[in-house]
Protein backbone atom coordinates (compact mmCIF):
# COMPACT_ATOMS: atom_id res chain seq x y z
CA UNK A 1 0.00 0.00 0.00
CA UNK A 2 1.66 3.40 -0.90
CA UNK A 3 1.87 5.16 1.94
CA UNK A 4 0.35 8.98 2.77
CA UNK A 5 3.09 11.72 3.18
CA UNK A 6 2.72 14.19 6.47
CA UNK A 7 3.48 16.69 8.58
CA UNK A 8 3.39 16.47 12.06
CA UNK A 9 3.57 19.51 13.91
CA UNK A 10 3.81 18.80 17.77
CA UNK A 11 4.83 19.87 21.52
CA UNK A 12 5.90 16.58 22.75
CA UNK A 13 4.14 16.58 25.39
CA UNK A 14 3.08 12.96 26.55
CA UNK A 15 0.06 12.86 24.51
CA UNK A 16 2.48 13.68 22.08
CA UNK A 17 4.87 11.40 22.10
CA UNK A 18 2.48 8.40 21.86
CA UNK A 19 1.38 10.30 18.50
CA UNK A 20 4.83 10.46 17.12
CA UNK A 21 5.45 6.41 17.97
CA UNK A 22 1.75 5.28 16.51
CA UNK A 23 2.94 7.35 13.29
CA UNK A 24 6.35 6.73 12.96
CA UNK A 25 5.35 2.65 13.61
CA UNK A 26 2.53 2.76 10.72
CA UNK A 27 3.10 1.16 7.50
CA UNK A 28 0.35 3.58 6.12
CA UNK A 29 2.19 6.68 6.61
CA UNK A 30 5.22 8.71 5.51
CA UNK A 31 6.48 10.72 8.28
CA UNK A 32 8.17 13.13 6.09
CA UNK A 33 8.52 15.94 8.55
CA UNK A 34 8.12 17.00 12.21
CA UNK A 35 7.62 20.52 13.71
CA UNK A 36 7.93 21.56 16.87
CA UNK A 37 6.40 24.35 18.36
CA UNK A 38 5.55 25.46 22.12
CA UNK A 39 2.63 24.10 24.07
CA UNK A 40 3.12 21.62 26.59
CA UNK A 41 6.64 22.96 27.74
CA UNK A 42 8.78 25.48 25.56
CA UNK A 43 10.02 24.67 22.24
CA UNK A 44 13.65 23.69 23.24
CA UNK A 45 12.17 21.23 25.14
CA UNK A 46 9.80 20.08 23.29
CA UNK A 47 12.07 19.65 20.30
CA UNK A 48 14.41 17.15 22.97
CA UNK A 49 11.76 15.34 23.80
CA UNK A 50 11.06 14.79 19.80
CA UNK A 51 14.53 13.63 19.29
CA UNK A 52 14.32 11.63 22.26
CA UNK A 53 11.64 9.51 20.82
CA UNK A 54 13.42 8.81 17.57
CA UNK A 55 16.86 7.97 19.48
CA UNK A 56 14.39 5.40 21.17
CA UNK A 57 12.63 4.02 18.20
CA UNK A 58 16.20 3.18 17.41
CA UNK A 59 17.01 1.57 20.22
CA UNK A 60 13.80 -0.81 20.25
CA UNK A 61 14.75 -1.49 16.59
CA UNK A 62 18.09 -3.05 17.44
CA UNK A 63 16.17 -4.57 20.94
CA UNK A 64 14.08 -6.50 18.48
CA UNK A 65 16.47 -7.35 16.17
CA UNK A 66 18.95 -9.05 18.62
CA UNK A 67 15.71 -10.39 20.39
CA UNK A 68 14.40 -14.18 20.49
CA UNK A 69 11.23 -14.89 18.88
CA UNK A 70 8.39 -16.71 21.42
CA UNK A 71 8.23 -20.29 21.03
CA UNK A 72 5.91 -21.99 18.00
CA UNK A 73 5.07 -18.85 16.69
CA UNK A 74 8.47 -17.95 14.65
CA UNK A 75 7.13 -17.19 11.38
CA UNK A 76 4.21 -14.73 12.42
CA UNK A 77 6.58 -12.60 14.83
CA UNK A 78 9.16 -12.56 12.00
CA UNK A 79 7.22 -11.32 9.73
CA UNK A 80 5.13 -8.51 12.24
CA UNK A 81 9.00 -8.02 13.54
CA UNK A 82 10.22 -7.34 9.78
CA UNK A 83 7.30 -4.83 8.96
CA UNK A 84 7.53 -2.59 12.13
CA UNK A 85 11.51 -2.54 12.00
CA UNK A 86 11.12 -1.88 8.16
CA UNK A 87 8.81 0.90 8.77
CA UNK A 88 10.59 2.90 11.80
CA UNK A 89 14.11 2.55 10.04
CA UNK A 90 12.66 4.15 6.60
CA UNK A 91 11.43 7.16 8.54
CA UNK A 92 14.33 9.45 8.54
CA UNK A 93 12.14 12.81 8.57
CA UNK A 94 12.86 16.43 9.05
CA UNK A 95 12.88 18.12 11.95
CA UNK A 96 12.45 21.94 12.49
CA UNK A 97 11.94 24.27 15.72
CA UNK A 98 8.82 26.09 15.55
CA UNK A 99 7.71 29.09 17.75
CA UNK A 100 8.46 29.61 21.41
CA UNK A 101 5.58 31.81 22.07
CA UNK A 102 1.94 32.45 20.46
CA UNK A 103 1.28 34.53 17.94
CA UNK A 104 -0.38 37.43 20.63
CA UNK A 105 -1.54 36.30 23.96
CA UNK A 106 0.37 35.98 26.83
CA UNK A 107 2.12 32.76 26.82
CA UNK A 108 1.10 29.61 28.78
CA UNK A 109 2.19 25.88 29.17
CA UNK A 110 0.95 22.61 30.33
CA UNK A 111 3.91 21.69 32.70
CA UNK A 112 0.83 20.96 35.47
CA UNK A 113 0.55 17.62 34.11
CA UNK A 114 3.47 17.25 31.25
CA UNK A 115 6.27 17.97 34.02
CA UNK A 116 8.76 20.93 33.37
CA UNK A 117 10.31 18.57 30.78
CA UNK A 118 7.29 18.05 28.84
CA UNK A 119 7.52 14.36 29.53
CA UNK A 120 6.84 14.18 33.23
CA UNK A 121 10.72 14.63 34.33
CA UNK A 122 12.13 11.81 32.48
CA UNK A 123 15.74 13.30 31.66
CA UNK A 124 16.37 14.26 35.59
CA UNK A 125 15.21 10.77 36.64
CA UNK A 126 16.53 8.89 33.76
CA UNK A 127 19.04 11.00 31.77
CA UNK A 128 20.54 8.25 30.00
CA UNK A 129 17.36 8.60 27.48
CA UNK A 130 18.45 12.35 26.55
CA UNK A 131 20.05 11.70 23.50
CA UNK A 132 23.52 13.02 24.10
CA UNK A 133 24.41 16.15 22.37
CA UNK A 134 20.75 16.96 21.72
CA UNK A 135 21.62 21.22 22.25
CA UNK A 136 24.55 20.38 19.41
CA UNK A 137 22.30 18.51 17.32
CA UNK A 138 19.57 21.03 17.48
CA UNK A 139 21.86 23.98 16.44
CA UNK A 140 22.57 21.70 13.27
CA UNK A 141 26.22 21.39 14.34
CA UNK A 142 25.80 17.71 15.24
CA UNK A 143 24.15 14.93 12.43
CA UNK A 144 22.40 12.21 13.06
CA UNK A 145 21.51 9.29 10.75
CA UNK A 146 18.31 9.06 11.91
CA UNK A 147 16.65 12.48 10.94
CA UNK A 148 17.77 15.94 9.51
CA UNK A 149 17.86 18.83 11.65
CA UNK A 150 15.97 21.80 9.18
CA UNK A 151 17.77 24.80 8.28
CA UNK A 152 14.13 26.57 8.10
CA UNK A 153 11.60 27.58 11.18
CA UNK A 154 8.64 25.00 11.42
CA UNK A 155 6.45 27.62 9.38
CA UNK A 156 8.95 27.73 6.58
CA UNK A 157 9.24 23.84 6.89
CA UNK A 158 5.67 23.31 6.39
CA UNK A 159 5.76 25.83 3.12
CA UNK A 160 8.28 24.04 1.82
CA UNK A 161 7.08 20.92 2.19
CA UNK A 162 3.89 21.66 0.48
CA UNK A 163 5.91 23.78 -2.26
CA UNK A 164 7.77 20.87 -3.37
CA UNK A 165 4.78 18.04 -3.17
CA UNK A 166 2.13 17.48 -5.79
CA UNK A 167 -0.62 19.33 -4.94
CA UNK A 168 -3.34 18.26 -2.06
CA UNK A 169 -1.41 14.95 -1.11
CA UNK A 170 0.12 16.07 2.39
CA UNK A 171 -1.92 15.49 5.16
CA UNK A 172 -0.57 17.72 8.27
CA UNK A 173 -1.35 16.49 11.67
CA UNK A 174 -1.41 18.84 14.19
CA UNK A 175 -1.07 18.14 17.99
CA UNK A 176 0.09 21.56 19.79
CA UNK A 177 -0.87 25.27 19.64
CA UNK A 178 -1.66 26.17 15.99
CA UNK A 179 1.16 28.67 16.23
CA UNK A 180 3.44 27.60 13.46
CA UNK A 181 0.50 26.70 10.87
CA UNK A 182 -0.94 30.00 11.03
CA UNK A 183 2.50 31.37 10.40
CA UNK A 184 2.90 29.45 7.27
CA UNK A 185 -0.70 30.52 6.20
CA UNK A 186 -0.37 33.99 6.90
CA UNK A 187 2.82 34.03 5.02
CA UNK A 188 2.16 32.23 1.82
CA UNK A 189 -1.92 31.11 1.97
CA UNK A 190 -1.78 29.98 -1.86
CA UNK A 191 0.98 27.15 -0.82
CA UNK A 192 -0.59 26.49 2.59
CA UNK A 193 -3.49 25.09 1.04
CA UNK A 194 -1.80 23.10 -0.92
CA UNK A 195 -2.06 20.52 1.87
CA UNK A 196 -4.84 17.78 1.02
CA UNK A 197 -6.51 18.22 4.90
CA UNK A 198 -5.39 19.41 8.46
CA UNK A 199 -6.45 16.84 10.80
CA UNK A 200 -5.90 18.77 14.31
CA UNK A 201 -6.78 18.38 18.09
CA UNK A 202 -7.75 21.11 19.70
CA UNK A 203 -10.97 22.84 20.80
CA UNK A 204 -13.74 22.53 23.41
CA UNK A 205 -17.44 22.35 21.41
CA UNK A 206 -19.77 20.99 23.04
CA UNK A 207 -18.72 21.25 26.85
CA UNK A 208 -16.09 21.94 29.14
CA UNK A 209 -12.51 22.58 28.30
CA UNK A 210 -9.69 21.15 30.24
CA UNK A 211 -7.96 24.62 30.71
CA UNK A 212 -10.25 26.49 31.57
CA UNK A 213 -14.32 26.41 32.20
CA UNK A 214 -14.74 26.70 28.50
CA UNK A 215 -11.02 26.32 26.53
CA UNK A 216 -9.38 23.03 25.56
CA UNK A 217 -5.32 23.95 25.64
CA UNK A 218 -4.11 23.83 22.46
CA UNK A 219 -6.71 27.02 21.48
CA UNK A 220 -6.16 28.30 24.90
CA UNK A 221 -2.64 28.25 24.64
CA UNK A 222 -2.73 30.13 21.12
CA UNK A 223 -6.08 31.36 20.67
CA UNK A 224 -5.55 33.78 17.50
CA UNK A 225 -3.92 30.59 15.26
CA UNK A 226 -6.70 28.50 16.01
CA UNK A 227 -9.00 31.81 14.84
CA UNK A 228 -6.53 32.11 11.55
CA UNK A 229 -6.42 28.37 10.72
CA UNK A 230 -10.54 27.44 11.52
CA UNK A 231 -11.34 30.56 9.94
CA UNK A 232 -9.19 29.57 6.70
CA UNK A 233 -11.85 27.13 6.22
CA UNK A 234 -14.72 29.61 5.34
CA UNK A 235 -15.75 28.51 2.08
CA UNK A 236 -14.87 25.15 2.27
CA UNK A 237 -17.24 22.80 -0.28
CA UNK A 238 -16.73 19.50 1.07
CA UNK A 239 -18.72 18.45 -2.46
CA UNK A 240 -15.94 20.38 -4.51
CA UNK A 241 -14.05 17.72 -6.83
CA UNK A 242 -10.11 17.29 -6.24
CA UNK A 243 -9.55 18.17 -9.77
CA UNK A 244 -11.22 21.79 -9.33
CA UNK A 245 -9.72 22.32 -6.24
CA UNK A 246 -6.15 21.37 -7.71
CA UNK A 247 -6.68 23.84 -10.84
CA UNK A 248 -7.43 26.42 -8.50
CA UNK A 249 -3.85 25.96 -6.80
CA UNK A 250 -2.54 25.75 -10.36
CA UNK A 251 -4.21 29.48 -11.33
CA UNK A 252 -2.09 30.32 -8.23
CA UNK A 253 -5.39 30.69 -6.05
CA UNK A 254 -5.65 30.14 -2.12
CA UNK A 255 -8.25 27.68 -1.45
CA UNK A 256 -10.53 27.14 1.39
CA UNK A 257 -8.60 24.56 4.04
CA UNK A 258 -10.23 21.31 4.82
CA UNK A 259 -9.79 20.98 8.79
CA UNK A 260 -10.81 18.11 10.58
CA UNK A 261 -11.28 19.25 13.99
CA UNK A 262 -11.10 16.82 17.29
CA UNK A 263 -12.15 17.89 19.72
CA UNK A 264 -11.41 17.41 23.34
CA UNK A 265 -15.02 15.76 24.09
CA UNK A 266 -14.70 12.84 21.47
CA UNK A 267 -10.38 12.84 22.43
CA UNK A 268 -11.24 12.25 26.50
CA UNK A 269 -13.22 9.54 25.77
CA UNK A 270 -10.18 7.58 24.56
CA UNK A 271 -8.72 6.15 28.15
CA UNK A 272 -5.72 4.55 29.22
CA UNK A 273 -5.65 2.18 32.12
CA UNK A 274 -3.40 2.25 34.50
CA UNK A 275 -3.21 -1.67 34.33
CA UNK A 276 -2.90 -1.88 30.58
CA UNK A 277 0.84 -0.14 30.80
CA UNK A 278 1.30 -2.21 33.97
CA UNK A 279 0.26 -5.47 31.93
CA UNK A 280 1.03 -4.83 28.14
CA UNK A 281 3.96 -2.01 28.29
CA UNK A 282 5.65 -2.42 31.48
CA UNK A 283 6.19 -6.11 31.29
CA UNK A 284 7.63 -6.46 28.08
CA UNK A 285 10.62 -4.82 29.66
CA UNK A 286 11.67 -3.16 25.80
CA UNK A 287 13.66 -0.01 25.46
CA UNK A 288 10.36 1.51 24.29
CA UNK A 289 8.20 -0.08 26.63
CA UNK A 290 10.32 1.17 29.66
CA UNK A 291 10.58 4.25 28.06
CA UNK A 292 6.88 4.71 27.82
CA UNK A 293 5.91 3.21 30.97
CA UNK A 294 8.44 5.82 32.97
CA UNK A 295 6.89 9.14 31.33
CA UNK A 296 2.93 7.58 31.50
CA UNK A 297 3.59 6.68 35.61
CA UNK A 298 4.05 10.35 36.32
CA UNK A 299 0.96 11.27 34.29
CA UNK A 300 -1.26 8.80 36.82
CA UNK A 301 0.22 10.48 39.46
CA UNK A 302 0.14 13.87 38.90
CA UNK A 303 -3.73 13.51 37.89
CA UNK A 304 -4.07 10.93 40.72
CA UNK A 305 -6.05 8.63 38.19
CA UNK A 306 -5.93 5.04 37.32
CA UNK A 307 -7.01 6.34 33.29
CA UNK A 308 -5.36 8.47 31.22
CA UNK A 309 -6.97 10.56 28.09
CA UNK A 310 -5.22 9.82 24.77
CA UNK A 311 -6.09 12.73 23.38
CA UNK A 312 -3.35 12.99 20.60
CA UNK A 313 -2.89 9.71 19.44
CA UNK A 314 -6.67 10.09 18.49
CA UNK A 315 -5.76 12.41 15.40
CA UNK A 316 -2.95 9.90 14.06
CA UNK A 317 -5.51 7.02 14.40
CA UNK A 318 -8.20 9.09 12.87
CA UNK A 319 -6.18 8.96 9.60
CA UNK A 320 -5.00 5.99 9.32
CA UNK A 321 -8.68 4.79 9.95
CA UNK A 322 -9.81 7.09 6.99
CA UNK A 323 -6.80 5.30 5.16
CA UNK A 324 -7.85 1.98 5.83
CA UNK A 325 -11.34 2.65 5.12
CA UNK A 326 -12.58 2.19 8.99
CA UNK A 327 -15.35 3.91 10.19
CA UNK A 328 -14.18 4.36 13.60
CA UNK A 329 -15.26 7.78 13.89
CA UNK A 330 -18.69 10.56 13.13
CA UNK A 331 -18.04 13.90 11.37
CA UNK A 332 -20.76 16.56 10.82
CA UNK A 333 -19.50 19.56 8.95
CA UNK A 334 -19.99 22.67 11.26
CA UNK A 335 -19.81 26.50 11.86
CA UNK A 336 -16.76 26.59 14.62
CA UNK A 337 -15.44 30.03 15.48
CA UNK A 338 -12.94 30.54 18.01
CA UNK A 339 -13.14 33.39 21.23
CA UNK A 340 -9.50 34.98 20.55
CA UNK A 341 -10.22 38.12 22.76
CA UNK A 342 -12.31 37.44 25.74
CA UNK A 343 -10.54 38.04 29.25
CA UNK A 344 -12.75 34.77 30.68
CA UNK A 345 -13.38 33.04 27.32
CA UNK A 346 -10.02 32.95 25.50
CA UNK A 347 -9.75 29.78 23.44
CA UNK A 348 -13.51 29.28 23.81
CA UNK A 349 -15.50 27.81 20.41
CA UNK A 350 -18.55 29.25 19.89
CA UNK A 351 -21.25 27.48 17.68
CA UNK A 352 -24.36 28.92 16.99
CA UNK A 353 -27.21 26.39 18.36
CA UNK A 354 -30.21 28.42 17.89
CA UNK A 355 -32.94 27.37 15.77
CA UNK A 356 -33.40 28.85 12.70
CA UNK A 357 -34.97 32.92 13.61
CA UNK A 358 -38.97 33.18 12.40
CA UNK A 359 -38.21 36.35 10.53
CA UNK A 360 -38.66 36.46 6.66
CA UNK A 361 -35.07 38.12 6.16
CA UNK A 362 -32.92 36.23 8.49
CA UNK A 363 -29.91 37.73 7.55
CA UNK A 364 -31.07 41.21 8.36
CA UNK A 365 -31.92 39.97 11.40
CA UNK A 366 -28.60 38.52 12.11
CA UNK A 367 -26.97 41.55 10.73
CA UNK A 368 -28.15 43.24 14.20
CA UNK A 369 -25.25 41.27 16.16
CA UNK A 370 -22.80 43.52 14.21
CA UNK A 371 -22.80 41.18 11.32
CA UNK A 372 -20.56 38.42 12.51
CA UNK A 373 -23.20 35.79 12.42
CA UNK A 374 -24.22 36.34 9.34
CA UNK A 375 -23.61 33.43 6.44
CA UNK A 376 -20.52 35.69 5.35
CA UNK A 377 -18.40 34.70 8.29
CA UNK A 378 -19.79 31.13 8.53
CA UNK A 379 -16.38 28.60 8.61
CA UNK A 380 -16.92 24.88 7.42
CA UNK A 381 -15.33 22.68 10.09
CA UNK A 382 -15.58 18.86 9.76
CA UNK A 383 -15.80 18.54 13.30
CA UNK A 384 -15.31 15.05 14.89
CA UNK A 385 -18.30 14.05 16.93
CA UNK A 386 -17.61 10.81 18.01
CA UNK A 387 -15.70 7.77 18.28
CA UNK A 388 -15.48 4.14 19.07
CA UNK A 389 -12.79 4.65 21.61
CA UNK A 390 -12.26 0.82 22.64
CA UNK A 391 -11.53 0.34 18.49
CA UNK A 392 -9.19 3.36 18.70
CA UNK A 393 -7.70 1.98 22.06
CA UNK A 394 -7.13 -1.36 19.98
CA UNK A 395 -6.01 0.18 17.44
CA UNK A 396 -3.53 2.13 19.19
CA UNK A 397 -1.84 -0.82 21.08
CA UNK A 398 -1.10 -3.19 17.92
CA UNK A 399 0.77 -0.22 15.90
CA UNK A 400 2.74 0.91 18.93
CA UNK A 401 3.39 -2.61 21.08
CA UNK A 402 2.04 -5.24 18.72
CA UNK A 403 0.14 -6.30 21.14
CA UNK A 404 -3.43 -7.71 20.91
CA UNK A 405 -6.11 -6.35 22.99
CA UNK A 406 -9.91 -6.46 22.09
CA UNK A 407 -12.17 -3.53 22.29
CA UNK A 408 -10.49 -2.01 24.93
CA UNK A 409 -10.69 -5.23 26.77
CA UNK A 410 -7.88 -7.67 27.75
CA UNK A 411 -8.03 -10.61 25.05
CA1 LIG B 1 0.06 18.17 22.11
Amino acid sequence: MERIPIIIDTDPGIDDALALLLALSSPVLEVKAITTVFGNTGVDLTSRNTLTVLHILETEVNHIKNAKPPEGDDKKWEKEMDTMTTVIAKAKPIIAIGADKPLEARSSHGTYYHGQDGLGEIHTTHPFYTPPNWESILKGETTSHLYTISSRSSADEILYQLQTAPPLTVTIIALGPLTNLALAYKKDPETFSRADRIILLGGAVYGQGNTTPVAEFNFFADPHAANVIIGATKGYDPNESMDHRRKELEDGNAIPLHVIMIPIEVSSKILLPKSYVTDYVKRRQSPLSLFVSTFLEHAYTSTSSRVIQLHDPAVVAMLIDIIMGRSHWKTEFTDVRVESEGYYTRGMCVVDRRPEPIFADVETFRQASFGIWTKQFANNVELCVGCEPGKVLKDFFKGVFNVDIEDGLEK
